[in-house]
């Protein structure tokens, strides 16, 4: 087992990696921005070091201060968290080089799934299923237009390096396709530096549904359930739960399978997450797949019973996993509060915490780094806090919820409290009836 792990992250994430280190009796080290020097991980890690100024791309972006860090520090592993270098191939790599364990996945997993129409092509050849559209790239508009007549408008544009919405165009007709594949190149050229696209059939008012899974160093693969993601606001999840209100047991023993076959496909090892879009006749579709800890992999540990965190430091240890696969035994559900005015646009609100009052309770927890006095800083993601609940059925999980975040005080900032409860007692909400259109047309 690992002597000493750095936590190349910041924020809730970091704090959650620490504890279960703590746990583990595995000694931490914090790795902190200027911006960060008072914040919570830095206190509670055995060590910390400092790495930079504010702007990520001088801090927690930097590999050279990161591994400088965990090579005075003696730490044997990294835990990259989510965000920032936990899907960077060329770090993941550097730590293989520098012989310290990188605690998520190899440099030829991430580039094999980081490529999104390579990783659909890999996913299509291993029996996922995947939505029909162009076999890899497309060549050229002509290409596009030919195969758009195919499979029938409206059809989808989506840059192979993109994910999280950029670079994408619906296009309803061939009059609009010219217009729609110069503004997505254009887009995907400046956001990744590759303008790669590749065609689909636009599936409409899908739900997001992801599965999670896990794989060992000795080709044992399993699933742990699903989480539905499909309250969502521009590619940010705002509310995720599980079991999904969509999901039977014979689809989720379908979609198990089907992101099982997908690890096994790149013989994945450590923790990761099979994105699938499920249409209205709840047929679904390998989307991506994320090879890190997600923002919402505690409802998981909530209705499985097992700490994730603790799964991906054991597997990149060499432990091997039990092998079976793990159906949600309740309910859980998490809330994303960010330090975001509702009312105003989403404007981020940093600033200083006067006053805070977390809720607890049966069956809720709070995954945060924040406390009071703690100044909030600009530079960041605006999550502040997860509100996890869990509970023995949906009502149940929803009515926990609203207590929970009714007790919530956060004060001297904004935050999407508000909003979140609203959207609790939408009565579409309630009763399971939801696509990632949802927030679209959500009125508060
Ligand atoms: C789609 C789609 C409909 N049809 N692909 C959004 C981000 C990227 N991961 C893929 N996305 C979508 N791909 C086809 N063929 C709709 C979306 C989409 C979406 C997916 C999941 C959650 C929220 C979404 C919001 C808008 C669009």
């Amino acid at each position: 087992m690992f002597k000493k792990i750095l936590i190349a992250n910041r924020g809730e994430i970091a704090l959650r990696v620490i504890r279960t280190c703590k746990e583990m009796g595995i000694k931490t080290v914090a790795v902190y921005s200027e911006a960060d020097q008072n914040s919570l991980p830095v206190k509670i890690a055995d060590e910390a070091v400092k790495i930079g100024p504010a702007k990520s791309t001088d801090s927690y972006l930097n590999y050279q201060s990161i591994l400088a860090a965990a090579e005075i520090t003696n730490a044997d592993a990294i835990h990259p968290g989510y965000g920032f270098l936990s899907e960077n191939e060329k770090f993941s790599e550097l730590c293989q080089d520098h012989g310290i364990k990188f605690i998520g996945a190899s440099p030829e997993m991430i580039h094999a799934m980081g490529d999104k129409s390579n990783a659909k092509d890999t996913m299509k050849k291993a029996g996922v299923p995947t939505i029909p559209g162009s076999d890899g790239l497309l060549k050229n508009i002509e290409e596009g237009l030919q195969i758009a007549k195919k499979i029938k408008y409206p059809v989808i544009l989506k840059a192979t390096a993109g994910g999280g919405g950029k670079g994408m165009r619906i296009v309803n007709s061939d009059s609009e396709f010219k217009d729609a594949w110069e503004k997505a190149t254009i887009e995907a050229k400046a956001a990744f530096g590759n303008d790669g696209m590749y065609l689909e059939k636009f599936i409409e008012e899908p739900r997001h549904v992801e599965i999670q899974i896990a794989g060992d160093q000795y080709g044992n693969i399993c699933h742990l359930s699903e989480r539905d993601c499909s309250i969502q606001r521009r590619h940010q999840k705002i509310i995720e739960e599980v079991p999904s209100p969509f999901i039977d047991e014979k689809i989720r023993a379908k979609m198990g399978e089907a992101a099982i076959q997908a690890g096994k496909a790149i013989n994945y090892e450590g923790l990761g997450t099979v994105e699938f879009l499920v249409d209205k006749n709840k047929d679904f579709y390998f989307m991506e797949m994320n090879t890190r800890i997600q923002v919402e992999h505690p409802i998981t540990e909530e209705v499985i019973g097992h700490d994730l965190v603790m799964e991906q430091v054991k597997i990149a240890a060499g432990i091997p996993i039990s092998g079976h696969n793990y159906h949600p035994n309740a309910f859980a559900m998490e809330c994303r509060i960010n330090a975001e005015d509702p009312f105003n646009n989403f404007r981020p609100s940093p600033g200083i915490i006067e006053t805070l009052h977390k809720p607890g309770g049966y069956g809720v927890r709070i995954d945060s780094h924040i406390y009071s006095g703690y100044t909030i800083p600009p530079y960041y993601d605006s999550m502040i806090a997860k509100v996890i609940v869990k509970a023995n059925s949906r009502e149940e999980v929803i009515k926990k919820m609203e207590r929970a975040l009714s007790e919530f005080v956060i004060e001297g900032i904004k935050t999407t409290t508000p909003l979140l409860l609203k959207i609790l007692k939408d009565p579409d909400f309630v009763a399971g009836n939801f696509t990632t259109k949802f927030m679209d047309t959500f009125e508060y």
